[in-house]
Order: C-alpha cells, then sequence, then structure tokens
C-alpha cells in the first residue's frame, strides 16, 4: 500500500511541477492551461487524502453508550495510613485501552436481556445445598429444607442506632428478594427503570455480559477508569471529598445505618446519570451501587504486586483468599454505594475494594460491563443497547 502511494505521488508531483514551473505569465495568460494546473492540483490533492484513509489505522466506532478508557500506566492501590490495609500498597501497574459502559446496567437494559433469554437469577432460583455448601466450613450441617427458598439479601436499617458493629443487624435474607423485587416481594421496580439493577449475583452480570458480547472488567481497569484520569489522588474528582460542600456521588449522609439525612436527594439508589461524570465521562463509578469485577478477591494482593515494577493487565489471584471468611468464595467488588457513610465504610473511593462472595445478590450491588478493543464487536454489543 505504501509503495503505490508513493508512486502515485511522485507521478502527480512530476506533473504539478511541470505545470507550476512554466512561466507565471503563460498561466495567467491561458485559461486552458489553468485549467490543467487546477485540475493537477485538485487531482492531488484527492490523491493524497486517498492515500492518507488507506494508511490511517482503522478505528472502530464507539459502541453504543460506552466510553473509551484510553489506558496507561497508575498507581494502583493506596500508602494512606489511613485506607483499609487491603488497599495497601500503592503499585505500579499499567493497563490497556478499553471501552467501557458509561453508566452501571440499568434495570431497563437488564429486562431486555431476561426478556431475551428468559435468564433466571440466582435469587430467583432455589439454593442447591452441593453449591452453597462450597462456601461453608466442612462440616456444616445441612439446613431444614424450609430455609431452601429463593430470596437475597436486604438492607433493612434498623430504628434506632445498633448497639454493635454486626451488619447482619441490617441486613436480612428476604425471601423473594430478586431482581425485580429488590427489598423483597412487597418492592417493584416502579419508576427506576433508569436505577442500577442490582440483587444481581456474580454469574448473573457474566451472563449479561457475555449476551451483550461483553466483559466484567477486572479489577485494574476498573480502579483505572474510576480515577478518570486523577491518578494520585484520593477520590475520583481530587483531593476533596465535598469540594466546594458539593457532593459528588451518591453515598451515604447522616448516622450509618439507621438515620440518613438524603442531602444528596437519595436513600438508595438513584438514577444513572444523575452526579457528574469523571474524567472519563463514566457516571457512577463511585456510589450508587457497588459493580463486580471479574477478579477473585485476595487481601494480600497489592502486596503481591508490588513485587513487579510494572504489573501489565492484571487479572487477579487465583484463587479467592479472605481469612476473616476462610471459606468464602469472594469476587473483588468496587466503588462503594448509597449505603456508604463517613461514620462507617469510607468506600467511595478509587482504591476502595471488598471481596463479595460470588453467589450472593444484595440491595446495592449491579455491575457494568467492558470490551477490549480488539474485541470490538458492533453486532453483539448492540444487544445491550
Ligand atoms: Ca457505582
Amino acid at each position: 500500500m505504501k509503495k503505490s502511494f508513493l508512486g502515485r505521488w511522485s507521478l502527480l508531483l512530476d506533473f504539478v511541477i511541470h505545470w507550476v514551473q512554466r512561466p507565471i505569465g503563460s498561466l495567467h495568460s491561458c485559461p486552458i492551461l489553468q485549467v490543467r494546473a487546477s485540475v493537477a492540483l485538485l487531482a492531488l490533492s484527492l490523491t493524497v487524502r486517498m492515500s492518507a484513509a488507506e494508511t490511517a489505522p482503522t478505528v472502530p466506532p464507539t459502541p453504543p453508550g460506552m466510553v473509551w478508557v484510553p489506558g496507561g500506566e497508575f498507581a494502583m492501590g493506596t500508602d494512606e495510613s489511613e485506607a483499609y490495609a487491603t488497599e495497601r500498597p500503592a503499585h505500579r501497574v499499567k493497563v490497556d485501552g478499553f471501552w467501557m459502559d458509561e453508566t452501571e446496567v440499568t434495570n431497563e437494559q437488564f429486562a431486555k436481556f431476561v426478556a431475551a433469554t428468559k435468564y433466571l437469577t440466582v435469587a430467583e432460583r432455589v439454593p442447591d445445598w452441593e453449591e452453597l455448601k462450597r462456601g461453608l466450613p466442612p462440616g456444616t450441617p445441612k439446613p431444614s429444607a424450609e430455609r431452601f427458598v429463593a430470596g437475597s439479601l436486604v438492607f433493612t436499617p434498623p430504628k434506632e442506632a445498633p448497639a454493635r458493629d454486626d451488619f447482619t443487624l441490617w441486613w436480612t435474607w428476604t425471601s423473594g428478594a430478586n431482581w425485580l423485587h429488590p427489598e423483597g416481594p412487597n418492592s417493584n421496580l416502579d419508576g427506576r427503570a433508569n436505577h442500577p439493577v442490582v440483587q444481581i449475583a456474580y454469574e448473573d452480570a457474566v451472563a449479561y455480559a457475555t449476551w451483550a458480547g461483553k466483559r466484567l472488567p477486572t479489577e485494574a481497569e476498573w480502579e483505572f477508569a474510576a480515577r478518570g484520569g486523577k491518578n494520585g489522588q484520593r477520590y475520583a474528582w481530587g483531593g476533596e471529598f465535598r469540594p466546594g460542600g458539593k457532593i459528588l456521588a451518591n453515598v451515604w449522609q447522616g448516622q450509618f445505618p439507621n438515620q440518613n439525612t438524603r442531602e444528596d436527594g437519595y436513600v438508595g439508589s438513584s438514577p444513572v446519570k444523575s452526579f457528574p461524570p469523571n474524567g472519563y465521562g463514566l457516571y457512577d463509578m463511585i456510589g450508587n451501587v457497588w459493580e463486580w469485577c471479574a477478579d477473585w478477591y485476595d487481601v494480600n494482593q497489592h502486596r503481591t504486586l508490588a513485587a513487579d515494577p510494572v504489573c501489565q493487565n492484571p487479572a487477579g489471584p487465583r484463587r479467592s483468599f479472605n481469612p476473616r471468611e476462610p471459606y468464602a468464595l469472594q469476587r473483588v467488588t468496587k466503588g462503594g454505594s448509597f449505603l456508604c457513610a463517613e461514620n462507617y465504610c469510607v468506600n467511595y473511593r478509587p482504591s476502595a475494594r471488598r471481596g463479595t462472595d460470588y453467589d450472593t445478590g444484595m440491595s446495592h450491588i449491579g455491575f457494568r460491563c467492558v470490551l477490549s478493543a480488539d474485541q470490538h464487536n458492533p453486532v453483539s454489543s448492540e444487544n445491550s443497547k
């Protein structure tokens, strides 16, 4: 291609030079020559443009609802002493560019997937004991049959400040809770079409992503994207939690878990895009709902990766490891949610990370998808419009 471009270029250049080098007077005085010179210059211009088009790299069109995250090297995690131990230390990581959903997957989008595939989420299925006991200490007795009902975990705020820090005081296993009934059988999605879908287990998120022709982000991709180009900053928007007093993400205001002042306008989830986007044009990376990542969760993962000068596209550990829940099989979730409060869990930071049981949906966990540059497939990604 390059050779033919140069060949045409030199032929046309010779042609133009031939005419331009003729006496100016003759060009001006002879209309025929003026026309020939104009044609030559036009042909040259067209050829240069055509050749540029031939040699330019093919840039695929932006998939609907996604933005391009350019990739690069950054400090993943943090060295801040007040951050949780599992976020430390900061270490160098490089990720390739990728496409990312600009918002969390919404109820409306998830409904299209279910309508097309008849998919039944984990929370809608009766639990399988064989599957369930994989995440329990060996020898755990099988619960009675009446405990085996489809359901999920729902946030149920206590009326008073709890006497102890025990999440079982505000999380309730609720029969009939699922993505269509996020707070239990008496709740529904009325007015929440553009809220993030919740009560989604890891395998539900993977099933949706596969249908959409996409995948879940790695933790490194997610964190790089959440930082929005503001690398090394505590928050996705800079160094201050509330710059100028402004609330920039859907998190909890008031005393968690019993008092929500609703200062940001929301007690629960908010419609996607209710808060400003980050530097890459991504909405609600911080707050609203936690987001599944592809990686297994290992509390020591950052310490392990810090041994590498620059870790390229890390895809997570080979298995889950969390000494606080040694039998749990956990995947990484990121970004915090509408339940993250200053007085309780300050997880509304890009470096924050936690492990979530892979088979558990909760009323504050959702997801979004990504697409590698070389996986871009405009046909299959049409599914998630
Ligand atoms: Ca989020």
